[in-house]
């Protein structure tokens, strides 16, 4: 470039930046899930820039972590820089923000969001709800470089639908680091959801470090290959693997706290386990010998509930589990467990006979052991103040109606649980399968497991059925959608097939369905589209433009 050309564009750039900084911009409330209400109020509009400062309760620490969040979040989008300071003085809130806790605020994750030219008041009842309207007010505020945002004046007030909102993560088919699972939290934090349903043990690998059982990460962890594709005769020949140090898990279970999010780890047994088994092999009815798988599928080969031994290993695990994770409920798995082995070996079938277990009309003498086998772990967990989660086979069980049932084989196992009295959190494969592709022209897409799970599909999921009791009702506790690893192998491929269905998720969970409208929906998702580009965050950016199947066919 010549030199006079170079000082022109210069003077140029200086130009966009100087009208950027000068230029007026206002934020917009109406963000996804879009707030239960807001409505306007006579007043001039609140001046955000870097003379006003947080306020948040003195001596209150979760108060003051989401007052440095708030700050963190503001400073990430708009580049304005706000100080926090603590103070319990009304009169400190001229010209400022203040994060408040009022116990008047709706539910527990409730927020209100005040807005007059005098000031920005955010109040929940709990620290949880008052982060909540912090993540509102960052969605709400423009993305880019400036020195003043305009506040319109208004009250902005929302509660959320559900109180179990979650999303779940194998890292067991795929494993991903420390770094990517707490941006996926990051991810989750900014979508209004507080659960995480983690995936650490499967037959392709064994993730969390146990004290007591090292070989179950030094073996367990690895396998020697895994096959191209969908189950391709073809094996890539490369070893493969890592797990979680208990450090490392309560590193990231802190910062899930930190940010409202409760991180539910999950153990699956009694099937699922050949990276354990081949860790241990005595805890198998063959006895081995066995080997991590590097396949996808459902291995025959489960844990062997005949031996004492087995229990014993399956508590000394949820033992350490228990001192990492502080979340009240354990996931217990209990998916996809044939009982080819239990059929043919004498020690599960010597407890059948010990504990009386007859076949009852479709449910087999080793249905009901692993009914037994569950409520064992049930009532080992329920003895230490833990309640457990299991996939909806569990109804084919026998087992209590304390366990709460994940509805996974579509919406109806969900739906008869709750009728039975079981709480229910709602994650069918069809359309909450996140693993699934997001259109059903693939040719063009990352390989997925299969199926069709549209924006528009996962936007229109109702969790409660008409035809439920009031009481059945009250049992959805909660929706969640589930990401499988099989063929997603790095983190901006985890981002693709979540996002932005998430955010579609999002709506699902915190709104009223008949507040809900998918149109209205995808002109709000532009601008949190922008925020996920801020941040670097890969997403389907096909999904905002077309309509896929959900358009009239010609
Ligand atoms: C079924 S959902 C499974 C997982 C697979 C998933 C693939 C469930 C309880 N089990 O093991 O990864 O399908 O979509």
């Amino acid at each position: 470039m010549n030199r006079p050309s170079h000082f022109i564009a210069t003077l140029l750039m200086a130009l966009v930046s100087v009208m950027a900084l000068g230029q007026n911009v206002r934020a917009d409330y109406r963000v996804v899930p879009l707030p239960g209400s807001i409505n306007g109020i006579k007043s001039a509009d609140f001046k955000l820039n870097e003379q006003c400062l947080i306020n948040y309760p003195t001596g209150n620490r979760d108060m003051e972590r989401n007052a440095m969040m708030l700050s963190q979040y503001v400073e990430e989008v708009t580049g304005i820089h706000l100080s926090t300071r603590p103070s319990v003085n009304a009169k400190d809130n001229a010209g400022n923000i203040t994060l408040l806790l009022d116990p008047k605020t709706g539910s527990d994750e409730g927020y209100s969001i005040l807005v007059t030219a005098r000031g920005v008041e955010i109040s929940g009842k709990t620290p949880a709800g008052v982060f909540q309207g912090i993540q509102t007010l960052r969605k709400s505020l423009p993305v880019g470089a400036y020195a003043t945002v305009l506040l319109p004046a208004a009250q902005v007030q929302a509660s959320p639908r559900f109180g179990y909102r979650g999303m779940h993560l194998d890292c067991v088919r795929h494993f991903f680091g420390v770094e990517t699972v707490k941006r996926y939290i990051d991810i989750m934090a900014l979508h209004g959801m507080n659960r995480l349903h983690w995936h650490l043990t499967d037959d392709q690998g064994w993730r969390i470090e146990i004290k007591k059982y090292p070989r179950l990460t030094e073996v367990g962890g690895w396998r020697n290959g895994t096959t191209l594709g969908h189950n391709s005769p073809v094996n890539d020949g490369i070893r493969y693997g890592g797990y979680f140090t208990q450090d490392q898990i309560r590193d990231i279970v802190r910062y899930a706290a930190d940010r409202y999010i409760t991180i539910i780890p999950e153990i699956d047994m009694p099937g699922h386990m050949v990276a354990a088994l081949t860790a241990y092999p005595e805890l198998g009815c063959t006895g081995g010998p066995y080997e991590v798988w590097g396949r996808w599928g459902v291995a025959d080969d489960i844990l062997c509930v005949g031996k004492d031994h087995t229990l014993q290993f399956v508590k000394d695990v949820l033992d350490e589990v228990m001192q990492l994770f502080p979340s009240e409920y354990i996931h217990i798995g209990g998916d996809e467990s044939p009982r080819v082995r239990w059929q043919e070996c004498p020690l599960c079938q010597q407890r059948i006979n010990d504990i009386g277990l007859k076949t009852q009309g479709n449910q087999s003498a080793e249905a009901l052991l692993q009914g037994w086998f569950t409520t064992q772990v049930q009532h080992y967990l329920a003895q230490r103040g833990k309640r457990i989660i299991g996939w909806d086979e569990l109804l084919g069980c026998d087992v209590d109606a304390s366990a709460t049932i994940m509805s996974w084989r579509g919406a109806e196992p969900g739906a008869q649980g709750a009728m039975a009295g079981h709480d229910v959190i709602m994650t069918p494969v069809g359309p909450l399968y996140f693993d699934y592709y997001q259109t059903s022209s693939t040719w063009n897409e990352p390989t997925a497991f299969g199926g069709c799970n549209t924006l528009k599909k996962v936007y229109d999921f109702e969790p409660v059925a008409d035809g439920l009791t009031a009481e059945a009702k009250q049992h959805i506790i909660g929706v969640q959608a589930n990401l499988w690893t099989e063929y997603v192998t790095c983190e901006p491929q985890i981002q693709y097939q979540v996002l932005p269905r998430m955010a579609a998720l999002a709506e699902v969970q915190w709104m009223q369905p008949e507040e809900k409208n998918y149109a209205d929906f995808k002109t709000r998702l532009t601008h949190l589209v922008d925020i996920y580009k801020h941040y670097g965050w890969t997403y389907r950016a096909k999904s905002l433009v077309l309509e896929d199947e959900d358009k009239p066919k010609d």
